[in-house]
Parts: structure tokens; sequence; C-alpha cells
């Protein structure tokens, strides 16, 4: 009998190494709070992390999980959710991770429809290896690695998801951490790939996109009178970045997900299936 999760079992008891002030503790409240909140037994979670300070959140939630390498959360993920399709399959991933080593996996569990989760703590640098230039960092962003201001324009995560056909695409950001949960919540009851792009302070090298800065500049679509079932208004509103910042669902569509594609895995997870072994003898002197 699997227990309901409860604020005190959620819980590690890992030292906690993110620097005071980081927005991560943010992240992490949301997250936990999500998982008690829909009451999903801890075994049938699975919790997948990238390198970098993100990352860590992997040491202070009591799920299951698997502590990847950079760049790799989605194909992991996307392994796990085909390999038994009852586990709630969650990935915490860098702006760095994401956008840079793991770019080319996004598109393509996007348009999959992969029924996997994935929040990517975009602190708009590279935390843990002291803040150099990420692909979300804003175009003239100083930093070791751009000593004269970032040269390109950064990559907008919103418009990437949204182009890339993501059945459920949203912003949060840590400044609100309740609706940061709520989010965390639909998007994990969204039925295909869900994406939220965090707004995670970088309290420690990130001194332009501060906790002040989104203060002043996040509204909530919801108090917008946006129709998330639109997708030219959410890509509208996902260019929107100066004095206001949009957060909330941008855009949800109910759409089957990859595994309905394939027939073997329409009623049992493959992990369940028993397999049988055959002499391919036979097969094999065809090509002999
Ligand atoms: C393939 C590979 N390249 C580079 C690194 C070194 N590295 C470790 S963490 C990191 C930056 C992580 O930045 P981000 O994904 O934004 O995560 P954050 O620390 O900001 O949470 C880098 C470049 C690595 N571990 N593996
Ligand atoms: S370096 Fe930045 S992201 Fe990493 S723990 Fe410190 S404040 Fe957080
Ligand atoms: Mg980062």
């Amino acid at each position: 009998m699997m227990e309901k999760p409860t604020r005190e079992s959620i819980k590690t008891q890992e030292t906690n190494t993110w620097c005071p002030g980081c927005g991560n503790f943010g992240v992490l409240r949301a997250l936990q709070s999500a998982i008690v909140d829909l009451e999903l037994p801890r075994e049938q979670v699975i919790l997948v992390t990238g390198i970098g300070c993100h990352g860590k959140i992997f040491n202070y939630v009591n799920v299951n999980g698997f502590h990847g390498i950079h760049g790799r959360v989605l194909p992991v993920m996307t392994g796990i959710k085909l390999a038994n399709h009852d586990l709630t399959v969650i990935g915490h991933a860098g702006d760095g991770d994401q956008f840079d080593e793991g770019l080319g996996h996004f598109p393509h569990a996007a348009r999959r429809n992969i029924d996997v989760k994935l929040f990517t703590h975009d602190n708009k640098v590279y935390g843990l290896t002291t803040g150099q230039t990420s692909p979300t960092s804003i175009q003239g962003y100083v930093s070791k690695t751009t000593p004269k201001g970032a040269f390109p324009p950064r990559i907008e995560p919103l418009q990437l998801a949204l182009a890339s056909k993501a059945s459920f695409v949203a912003r949060g950001s840590v400044t609100d951490v309740n609706h940061l949960k709520e989010l965390m919540k639909a998007a994990i009851q969204h039925k295909g790939f869900a994406f939220i792009d965090i707004l995670q302070v970088c309290f420690t090298f990130n001194r332009v996109q501060n906790y002040q800065f989104y203060r002043d500049r996040v509204y909530k679509l919801e108090e917008r009178q946006h129709d998330a079932t639109d997708y030219y208004a959410a890509l509208h509103r996902a260019e929107e970045w100066g004095d206001r910042i949009p957060i909330g669902i941008f855009y949800q569509e109910d759409r089957p997900v990859y595994r309905s594609s394939m027939s073997q895995l329409e009623k049992t997870p493959l992990v369940k299936q028993s397999f049988r072994t055959e002499d391919l003898t036979e097969l094999f002197k065809e090509f002999a």
C-alpha cells in the first residue's frame, strides 16, 4: 500500500549547499508542496536532474530519481517514461544544461509529446561554474566569458517550446512560490509534454535579474484574460520581455501522447510485460 506524502516525508536529511538567498529554495518548496498537494506516492515520482546548482534539488526531495549528466535530462526522462508510463517523471534542468548542452533534445521531446514534466531553473547564468554567460543571458550581459557583453540575442525558452509544439507551456517565478506550485500541479496533471521555465534568481552571480528585477516586472496572465488555447496569443505573449514580464500558462493543448502511437504500450507498461526469448538462427541466416 503506497502512502500519501507529507510535508515531513517529502524532505531528506541532506545538508543543503545552495548559497543563502538562492532562488532554488523557492523552486524546492514549490515542488515539495506540489507533490504533497497532489498526494503523489513518493515511490511513483521519478526526479531527473542535470548538472549544475539546479541539479542539487535531487538531494533534497525524498522521491526516486536519477541525477544525470549535463544536458541529458530529457533523454533519461523519455527512457524512464517509455519503460514505465505509470510513473510521474519530473525533470529539473538548468538554462545552460537544457539550452546549451541539451538543446537538441528539447524540440523532439516537445513535438513528440512525451508525457514528462520539464522545469528549467532559468537563472540566466551558469551558476555552479561561477556565473558565466548562458544561452538565456540577456544580450549585453557582462560576465567572465563575455567581458564586453554577450554578443548574440538570447534564446527565449517559451518561444522555443511553442515553436516545437509543446502541449503545455508556462513560466513561473521564484518571486511567487505559491503561483509556481500551482503551475507545477497543472503541469504534472497535464497529459503530455509540460514545460515550465522558472525565473530563478542566482543571488550570487546574476546581479541584473535579481529579486527586485522580477518583482518590478512580473504579472500574471490569468489576470489579463489570456486564452491559453490560443496558440498565436501565446506566441505574442512569449515575445514580451522588458518592463513587463508575463508568468502563468501561456499555452495548453490536449493532444495524443507519444506512447499512444505504440500499440505494444497501449495497455501495460513495458516493465510489466513478460518477454519471450526466440531462436533467431534462421533469421540471421538471411543476412549471411
Ligand atoms: C558536458 C559538460 N560540459 C560542461 C560541464 C561543466 N559544467 C558543470 S555545471 C555547468 C553549468 C551549469 O549551468 P546551468 O545549467 O545553467 O545550471 P545552474 O548551475 O545555473 O543551475 C557546466 C558548464 C559538464 N559538467 N559537462
Ligand atoms: S551560485 Fe547561484 S544558483 Fe548556485 S547556489 Fe549560489 S545563488 Fe544559487
Ligand atoms: Mg543556470
